[in-house]
């Protein structure tokens, strides 16, 4: 069964290249110039965080919220451009300093929980079925600072509370080991998928993989995917590459590992990813070092890699390719591979 591909990325992925040690380096475009860029770079699904879609919204009341949202859904109409889903941005609002739903105080907690019903809000406005959980600073800097069995029974309530709250929403939780906390309480896929039996609707509570996450775990992308895969819990993909243990990198697609990469469009090709209306999310960063006519071309380069390195993955003689398991010259196989990459 082979999967079908169509291509999402969030507005994120377009920006002024400042880090934590420089100012900016590009002029900033604005969200609306962003959507233009989608078609013309062969993307049809656009990401949000709730604040992506509604800016400001600790100001704004909730009619107010919903209204915007709903104008959006129009603009995205307008392009023909699809929402994949919404992501409360649980970690730049004062209120979560010590984490959102894990926060040790209980105002905090609460804000948290209301961010968390806006974004499903926010989801249905502008048409989107998915919510994405990526649970930044849930974890801990100091080890006895947070409980680890409350903070995940916290995580657990906070999903229980928002499948409640809105019947036509799923979750998925988008695993990450660390940065910006030092040890978070979801790391891998494993820890996402079994969030889902906590509450009494696993059917709704599915997981996002982000590449480079896998790899900040010191795990193979590809067999994180099949995990989830086998588990018909990988409803969305974060494609990207990662240069080892380091900062949280977002690199194009395939720059560091190509057959890393080649063996998760190849997993994901096998399986059917896509059939069920999936999305490949490209969560890639513009280098630094880019200027602004040339600020694009992380995405467009991102998504010819994966279909270059698809055209790859299908050109394989499965019958060789079970030969070589069958008799176990392994190293034959590596050969086989590396050799259709190096043509
Ligand atoms: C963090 C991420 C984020 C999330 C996004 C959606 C900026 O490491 O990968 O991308 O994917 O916030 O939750
Ligand atoms: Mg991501």
């Amino acid at each position: 069964m082979q999967g079908t591909f169509r291509f999402s990325f969030g507005p994120w992925n377009i920006h002024e290249g400042a880090d934590p040690f420089g100012p900016e380096v590009r002029k900033s475009i604005p969200f609306n110039e962003k959507l233009e860029y989608y078609k013309k770079l062969g993307f049809d699904g656009v990401q949000f965080h709730d604040d992506d879609a509604v800016p400001d919204l600790n100001n704004k009341t909730h009619e107010q919220i919903i209204k915007e949202a709903t104008e959006l859904k129009k603009v995205l109409d307008d392009h023909g451009l699809v929402a994949e889903f919404v992501a409360p941005r649980l970690w730049m609002d004062p209120h979560t300093i010590d984490g959102g739903f894990t926060s040790n105080c209980p105002k905090c907690r609460e804000y948290a929980l209301n961010r968390l019903k806006t974004t499903a809000d926010i989801a249905s406005a502008i048409g989107a079925k998915n919510i994405v959980l990526w649970l930044a600073r849930e974890g801990t800097y100091i080890r006895e600072s947070k409980d680890p069995v409350t903070a995940t029974e916290r995580i657990g309530e906070a999903l229980q509370m928002v499948l409640d709250y809105n019947k036509d929403i799923r979750v998925m939780i988008e695993s990450k080991p660390n940065e910006p906390v030092d040890h978070a309480f979801i790391p891998t896929i494993g820890h996402a998928i079994a969030m889902g039996l906590m509450t009494n609707a696993p059917d709704r509570v599915g997981c996002l993989i982000e590449s480079a996450h896998a790899i900040l775990a010191n795990l193979c992308p590809s067999e994180e995917m099949g995990f989830a895969l086998a588990h018909k819990k990988l409803w969305s993909v974060h494609l990207n590459d990662q240069n080892g243990l380091k900062f949280d990198q977002d690199q194009t697609f395939g720059m560091v590992d190509p057959r890393r990469a080649l063996n998760q469009v190849r997993v994901l090709d096998k399986h059917g990813y896509g059939n069920n209306g999936e999305w490949i999310g490209l969560d890639v960063k513009v280098l630094r070092t880019q200027k602004d006519d040339v600020c694009l071309k992380h995405l467009e380069y991102s998504r010819k890699i994966f279909l270059r390195l698809l055209e790859i993955s299908r050109s394989f003689d499965d019958a060789k390719i079970e030969e070589l398991i069958g008799t176990r010259d392994y190293e034959e196989l590596n050969w086989y591979i590396l050799d259709a990459m190096l043509k």
